[in-house]
């Protein structure tokens, strides 16, 4: 048999990481409890692993439609964030994210719902594989949520910025808006487009809802899925 049969595939370990998420959170699961859950590929691992412990909580709240639907689709409560106070943890994926954990999110345009839901978390638990692990971020274009009518005011911000802005073809977020995808950001700690500086400033744009970096909130925990197993990173 070759080495290769033993190796995860992405899935497996989106799967993996999924799982571990599950876990990781049960031991402090009350029967109030709300859970904040994610969008994407490895947030839909954690949702149909937390399926099967759904009777040691209450429910959750989404940050997207899609996530919604898988949650009320496992027969998981779903409630409005208004009319929750406290979140004990928001477990999702990131696009990219580093050694100071943090990351750049949005690449399933929900980015702005997901920083409200981090926002009001104790406990961000970062769900990824290793693929997302990276030194400096901005290989991964850093996505923008713009008010359609500021679309090309803050597309050329962008480019005084050092980015280079696409806007993202027939997609509207779940807010109404539009996404402008900024290519060649590299976000070293040096750098005028660090992390922390590039989300504040990107932010201050009229017409910007929000944009992916989560640096000034980062991930508080990371478990990584890798070929040797999930790593919990603090
Ligand atoms: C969400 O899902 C996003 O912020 C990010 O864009 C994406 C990661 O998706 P996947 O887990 O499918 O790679 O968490």
């Amino acid at each position: 048999m070759s080495s290769s049969a033993n190796i995860l595939t992405s899935d497996q370990l989106k799967a993996a990481v999924g799982k571990a998420a599950a876990e990781y959170i049960k031991p402090h699961l009350e029967t109030d409890s709300i859970i904040g859950v994610g969008t994407g590929s490895t947030a839909n691992c954690f949702i149909d692993a937390l399926a099967e412990f759904k009777h040691f909580f209450d429910g959750a709240v989404a940050s997207s439609e899609a996530t919604s639907e898988r949650l009320k689709s496992h027969g998981i409560p779903v409630y409005d964030l208004n009319s929750v106070v406290e979140l004990e943890f928001y477990v999702d994926g990131a696009d990219e994210i580093n050694h100071q954990l943090e990351m750049i999110k949005g690449g399933g345009g929900a980015l702005t719902r997901e920083k409200i839901v981090a926002a009001v978390a104790k406990e961000f638990v970062c769900v990824a594989d290793e693929s997302k692990l990276v030194e400096v971020m901005g290989k991964f274009p850093l996505p923008v949520e713009v008010i359609p009518m500021a679309r090309s005011y803050v597309a050329r911000e962008m480019v005084k910025l050092g980015g280079d802005p696409v806007l993202r073809q027939g997609f509207v977020t779940d807010n109404g808006n539009v996404i402008l995808d900024v290519h060649h950001f590299q976000m070293a700690p040096e750098a005028k487009t660090a992390p922390k500086l590039l989300e504040e400033n990107v932010n201050q744009l009229t017409g910007v809802v929000t944009n992916g970096l989560f640096a000034i909130r980062p991930a508080d925990t990371l478990l990584l899925a890798t070929q040797e197993g999930v790593k919990t990173i603090k």
